[in-house]
């Protein structure tokens, strides 16, 4: 099954240290409390055991330098963080407290550096093309952390620093960062939001600004400032539950025309898996297959130069088994349609067997299509095939949802676009399978999680279903649905 391919231009990164597992919290704060060592001890742990680290080219990790943090901190932040190496238990309570959801122990600083300086080392070995891709396992995490302010579990900004590191020191000119994490990377987000050479795209539990961090600044209408105008990409999930079928239409309708357009040089990824199955902070549903498909398709984008650096992800089971597919799709596996029977599934299909994205998704879907299609060509075509699957479905005498006509200046964008997008319908129904207890490789997961099976397709879901079922959706023409908020929409589908 596995191929083993040599080390070189071709080959796949895997930076990790122990050492970043010393941080631990050392209070009581409930908020705080998933984000412990084992996340990464026990997702290497599962790495090995699956023979994944073993075809990786396993490199070293190295401490940031202050002039590193400086590319996106202030000396004086960065100065508070290396204060906190000497303090008391006490001293790192109070400072933590000036923070939103953040704890300090005396090892915080050097860990952080590290976790940046892993990040730099994976962006140069995939820059300078020592290896194809790669991924480095990191605490504590980076993309809530601001210029001067930790937040969220994170310190330093290891993914804007790396962006920043690729632009000065690799003189690259456009970097994609796509943050599949659940929660939103404000940090990320702030640190790029006047420039254009980094496309900054995140997805996150939103629920109308109910979930943290709250900000208005999250939702799909936020799209950069300035020159940076178009170059933000934020898709609000409103609900949770959120599938399979719901991320990967997320990727086909939004990000991969964007991010194909865009023509990036280097791919980053914030890869948090709390939008896994089973997490506690995401409520979501997808299963570590999508993030195999996930990154499937990203590496069309910069050559393959993707660099997947991790953020979020407090199930332990489903963090590590996420990441292991990540990792196994970098190293070339194919993407298997096949892998559901091992996830124990014996009578076959349940209703997470389901390839249709959720009404809410396509409402999100629709709203940031709307709120980008001044800045993107790609977003401005009408009935150019498989790209505009459901959501811009416009029916015969439907009105057109995004209210753009096609300017047709996309010339060389088609092919690639359709080259890309044009996947079966099937292979929406693929990254969705179901762990059930006790199954050899899957996840041990919570009880309400299994309750799903054999429950009918809920109203919405089915009124997408069109005759030949999967993806050959259609809007029904008397469907009526409110709530489509992008201005200049039609409420009526
Ligand atoms: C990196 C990350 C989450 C913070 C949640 C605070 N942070 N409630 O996932
Ligand atoms: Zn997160």
């Amino acid at each position: 099954m596995a191929k083993n391919r040599p080390p070189g231009p071709q080959g796949t990164a895997l930076i990790y240290d122990k050492d970043m597992a010393r941080v631990r919290l050392l209070w009581d704060d409930p908020e705080c409390a998933i984000e412990v060592p084992e996340r990464l001890t026990s997702t290497y742990a599962r790495l090995c055991h699956r023979g994944l680290a073993q075809r990786c080219v396993q490199l070293p990790v190295r401490e940031a330098t202050e002039e590193d943090l400086e590319l996106v901190h202030s000396p004086e932040y960065v100065a508070v963080v290396k204060g906190t190496q000497t303090m008391s238990r006490e001293q790192l309570h109070t400072l933590a407290q000036q923070y939103d959801a953040v704890y300090f122990h005396p090892s915080t600083f050097p860990c952080a550096r590290m976790a940046v300086g892993a990040t730099l080392q994976l962006v140069d070995a995939v820059v300078t093309g020592a290896v194809g891709n790669g991924m480095a396992l990191v605490r504590p995490p980076g993309h809530h952390s601001q210029r001067d302010a930790a937040n969220g579990f994170c310190v330093f900004n290891n993914v804007a620093i790396a962006a920043e590191h690729a632009k000065r020191r690799h003189g690259l000119q456009r970097i994609l960062i796509v943050d599949w994490d659940i929660h939103h990377g404000q940090g990320i987000q702030r640190a790029f939001e006047n420039d254009p050479s980094v496309l900054y795209f995140s997805w996150h539990r939103y629920e109308h600004q109910s979930f943290w961090p709250r900000l208005r600044e999250s939702d799909y209408d936020v799209v950069g400032q300035g020159p940076g105008r178009g170059f933000t990409v934020n898709v609000p999930w409103n609900k949770v539950g959120m599938r399979n079928a719901d991320y990967v239409s997320v990727f086909l309708h939004v990000l991969l025309p964007l991010a194909i357009e865009f023509d990036p040089e280097l791919v980053l990824v914030s890869a948090g898996y709390d939008s896994g199955i089973g997490d506690p902070e995401g409520e979501m549903k997808a299963t570590p297959e999508c993030f195999a498909h996930l990154t499937f398709l990203l590496l069309p984008l910069a050559r393959g130069r993707l660099c997947a650096v991790l953020e979020g992800g407090y199930y332990l089971q489903s963090l590590a088994e996420c990441v292991c597919l990540t990792l196994q799709t970098l190293l070339g596996d194919p993407v298997d349609l096949g892998t559901f029977p091992s996830w124990g599934i014996p009578e076959g299909p349940s209703c997470l067997f389901n390839p249709c994205p959720h009404c809410s998704a396509l409402e999100s879907i629709q709203n940031v299509r709307a709120a980008h299609a001044p800045h993107w060509a790609s977003l401005r075509h009408e009935n150019s095939g498989p790209v505009l699957t459901p959501s811009t479905w416009q029916g015969d005498a439907g009105p057109s949802l995004l209210g753009t006509p096609s300017t047709g200046t996309t010339d060389g964008l088609k092919p690639l676009l359709d080259k890309v997008l044009s996947c079966p319908p099937r292979s929406l129904c693929t990254g969705i399978g179901l762990a059930v207890p006790d199954s050899a490789s899957g996840l041990n997961l919570p009880p309400a999680l299994l309750q799903e099976k054999g429950v009918p397709l809920r109203e919405e879901e089915e009124a997408l279903i069109g005759d030949e079922g999967t993806l050959g959706w259609r809007w029904r023409s008397k469907q009526t649905r409110s709530g489509f908020l992008c201005p200049g929409a039609h409420t009526d589908l």
